[in-house]
């Protein structure tokens, strides 16, 4: 669709958020990697996330307020945890948490409200569901069983995905990540992406998997790096192309909530980096991890602050 893709080579700056019940732990949202929680102990960590404190105008409000036109919002990340209503499964904020209210709907609500496009981030990379087998480089100490059946994990995903883009209204478009854990396994990614674009032909694909294009995605992402650029390790395959382009960065070290990470980059450097990015004609996703009780830090709504007085003055696209 090219009046999307218009539209996002045009928007310049979004606000990227990861959020989950990793949140709780205080760690990062590679916690249950890192620190090899297997999948039984990990399930206890739901019951106590219970955001009471969240609003979602207020996050959507302070993105526009920074000079941001769209936001990507974590529905599901490797942990394979739902923050949206899935059917499909019980994995999800419906029926494990006591807040028991659907996340996403919140958001899209909002941003519609406030005129801000939404964008679906889905993990393919998934480190609790038993069909996500033969397992990946990643996730193999879940305590999961040595069997699963990996067609089935491809229709849950479609399944998950078929939902995201009929109960939420029209979607920016989805952020995949997570493909690289199994480089060399079936993914059918067409059969996704045909799909995807069938229910909402607007909707844009982007997809984490550090390759350089042509595999039907609408735009391509980099992460931690500017277009082109591989400081951060994860863009050695990736060439630019001729899609729209995206470069995301974190407000300091990690994207999920974490207590301990207090290397704030400035609002200079932000500022720097949203421009550097716009002279690639590349957007800037900037990334929060709200805090486990609905709340983004008061370091970070500091900063975006800042840029949002700058952006106001000299504009963000
Ligand atoms: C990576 C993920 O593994 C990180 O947790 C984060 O979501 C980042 C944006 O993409 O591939």
């Amino acid at each position: 669709n090219l009046e999307n893709r218009k539209w996002f080579q045009d928007a310049k700056f979004g606000m990227f958020i990861h959020w989950g019940v990793y949140s709780v732990l205080g760690v990062h949202e590679w916690v249950m990697e890192t620190q090899s929680i297997d999948k039984k102990t990990y399930e206890k960590i739901p019951a106590f996330f219970n955001p009471t404190e969240f609003n979602a105008e207020e996050w959507v409000l302070l993105a526009k307020s920074t000079g941001m036109k769209y936001i990507t919002i974590t529905t599901k990340h490797h942990d394979g945890f739902g923050m949206f209503n899935s059917k499909l499964t019980d994995w999800d904020i419906m029926d494990r948490t006591v807040y028991k209210k659907d996340i996403i709907k919140q958001m899209a609500e909002a941003c519609k409200k406030h005129g801000l496009k939404l964008f679906l981030y889905y993990s393919q990379l998934d480190w609790h569901h038993n069909d996500y087998y033969p397992r990946g480089d990643t996730g193999k100490k879940t305590g999961r069983p040595d069997s699963g059946n990996w067609e089935n994990y491809l229709d849950y995903m479609n399944g998950q995905l078929t939902e995201l883009l009929t109960n939420y209204g029209d979607i920016g478009g989805i952020w995949f990540d997570g493909w690289w854990d199994k480089k060399d396994a079936d993914w059918q990614l067409q059969k996704t992406y045909n799909l995807i674009h069938k229910l909402q032909p607007q909707a844009m694909i982007g997809s984490n998997h550090h390759q350089a294009p042509n595999n039907g995605e609408d735009f391509q992402m980099f992460e931690k790096d500017l277009p082109g650029e591989n400081k951060g390790g994860f863009s050695g395959d990736s060439e630019v192309g001729n899609l729209p382009l995206e470069t995301a960065e974190t407000m300091a070290q990690r994207w999920g909530f974490s207590l301990q990470d207090k290397a704030y980059k400035s609002s200079k450097e932000l500022i720097q980096y949203l421009v550097r990015a716009a002279g690639y004609n590349s957007n800037f996703l900037l990334n929060v991890g709200p805090m486990p009780n609905g709340k983004i830090q008061p370091e970070f709504i500091k900063t975006l602050k800042t840029i949002g007085d700058w952006t106001e003055k000299y504009g963000s696209s």
